[in-house]
């Protein structure tokens, strides 16, 4: 996939663009370093119109850096052997929902359009992350239940499959590129839940006609900074606002099931396409996910900066073996895949000294993340009677991080949708191990079953952490 800089260079994008046949909403720097590259290389091999609009669901800032280079960037591939980089020229067109959500929803409805991509992230989904059931109480869930013009991701896809079905026109399909588990499924769950609402003579059509394939995606990609821009724009040559950086390594595995077979020829870029994608995405959400998760709650209470300098800290580099020796008999390996040599290799692309992925980054979100990445892991460990150390101190500075100061007593800036509950709910508290009892007492990220069995070792795990901070206490679950 890594192509050499081809001979026009990164300069611009070619005139002859193929016509779009993709709508992505979430326009963020992983799709662009993942989907996209897939995409142009798929058109590259057997052609196609499978030209993409890029929706930001938010905020403009991604549409307004595009749009200086006509939509192409440049995706660079960063390793300690070499730097690659090259001019992805898929996008057709970026529009920001909240701007013109009409213009959003008339691109999903034109008949052109076959596929609808998403990367919005867990918190997108508006959905309970315990339960997978859509949030009627949410916001954003509210709005687009009574209006036409909608807010969030679940509303577009609906609002916009009403359209197409008033039209007479086929469903797209619904390709989700988020990290969660049976992605596609819940994502289908999550739709059919709202059209119900709305209409249930839509929810039937969807259910029939509709398809909403699962995937697992891989490939690491930090949010692009200042310096990265600068960076490129040295090495390059070239002045482009919005650049991607990303590891050389990439996966997509996807379900073969698309409305009417309509979709790019995924295979000739590389591509897995299955029957059913759910021991991939298990080995990914859990071995990779889950631990990244847990590096970057522990590495940035040790003060550090990146997943790179984490695992170059030999205590963090044995911790995260511990945690693959735990995860690893949860975890049914997919076809060919031996799973010591996918820790292996993991290890490798953490250790990328080429690729500063915060630890804050990582971070974000958590109360999202948990579930699928490390709750999952510890239920199955739990009913089995196996070790859950590791993963119990993972949870432990998780609370420390959602507590909202770290262990030299300097605030933590927390970015999750639960942030000011899980803080409030700490700081009511006067010793750790009530700490523990109330944020298991969280029903959205903890069921109950699994809070009760969780609570005598996370807060073992947590009170020593509060006591011996989290070089010591993770040094004690390392063998
Ligand atoms: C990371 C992921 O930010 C995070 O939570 O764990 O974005 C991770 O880098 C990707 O899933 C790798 O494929």
């Amino acid at each position: 996939m890594e192509a050499p800089l081809p001979a026009d260079g990164l300069a611009h994008r070619a005139d002859t663009r193929p016509a779009t046949g993709i709508v992505h909403l979430g326009l963020g720097a992983f799709f662009r370093a993942f989907g996209c590259v897939y995409i142009a290389d798929a058109m590259a091999a057997s052609g196609g119109n499978w030209g993409i609009i890029g929706v930001s669901l938010r905020s403009p800032d991604t549409r307004d850096a595009l749009r200086a280079r006509d939509w192409s960037y440049i995706a660079a591939s960063f390793a300690p052997d070499g730097n690659k980089m090259r001019n992805i020229t898929v996008l057709n067109d970026v529009l920001v929902a909240p701007e013109n959500p009409a213009a959003v929803l008339a691109a999903m409805a034109d008949p052109a359009v076959k596929i609808v991509t998403l990367t919005v992230t867990e918190k997108g989904y508006c959905h309970n992350p315990a339960t997978g059931a859509l949030n009627l109480d949410h916001p954003d869930i509210q709005h687009d239940l009574t209006k036409d013009l909608p807010v969030s991701a679940p509303g577009y896809l609906v609002r916009a499959l009403a359209l197409r079905k008033a039209a007479g026109v086929a469903p797209f399909t619904v390709l989700t590129c988020d990290n969660l588990p049976e992605n596609g499924r819940l994502v289908r769950g999550l739709v059919l839940q709202l059209a119900q609402q709305i209409d249930p003579t839509l929810a039937d059509w969807i259910r029939t006609e509709g398809r909403f394939p699962a995937t697992m995606v891989d490939r690491i990609t930090p949010a692009t900074t200042d310096a990265d821009i600068t960076y490129i724009a040295a090495l390059s040559g070239v002045t482009d606002a919005a650049p991607v950086m990303h590891e050389p390594f990439a996966q997509w595995a996807v379900e073969d099931d698309f409305v009417g077979g309509a979709r790019p020829d995924l295979a000739a870029a590389g591509v897995e396409l299955v029957s059913d994608v759910t021991a991939h995405e298990q080995m990914k959400l859990r071995m990779l996910n889950g631990t990244h998760s847990a590096l970057a709650y522990t590495g940035y209470l040790a003060g550090h900066d990146t997943i790179a300098d984490t695992v170059a800290d030999p205590v963090f580099a044995g911790y995260v073996r511990a945690l693959w020796a735990e995860i690893m008999p949860t975890v049914e390996a997919p076809e060919g895949v031996r799973l010591s040599d996918y820790a292996d290799a993991l290890f490798n692309r953490y250790a990328n000294p080429a690729i500063r992925h915060r630890t804050w980054q990582i971070a974000m979100d958590g109360s999202q993340k948990l579930p699928q990445r490390i709750l999952g892991t510890l239920r199955d460990n739990l009913s089995a009677g196996r070790k859950v150390d590791g993963l119990c101190v993972a949870v432990a500075a998780w609370m420390r991080y959602v507590s909202g100061t770290d262990e030299a007593g300097k605030p933590i800036d927390v970015r999750d949708p639960l942030a000011d509950r899980l803080r409030d709910l700490a700081a009511q508290q006067n010793n750790p191990a009530d700490i523990v009892t109330a944020l298991l007492s969280v029903e959205d990220i903890f069921p109950a079953d699994l809070a009760a069995q969780l609570k005598t070792p996370v807060t073992a795990a947590v009170e020593n952490l509060w006591a011996n901070g989290v070089r010591a206490t993770v040094q004690e679950v390392t063998p």
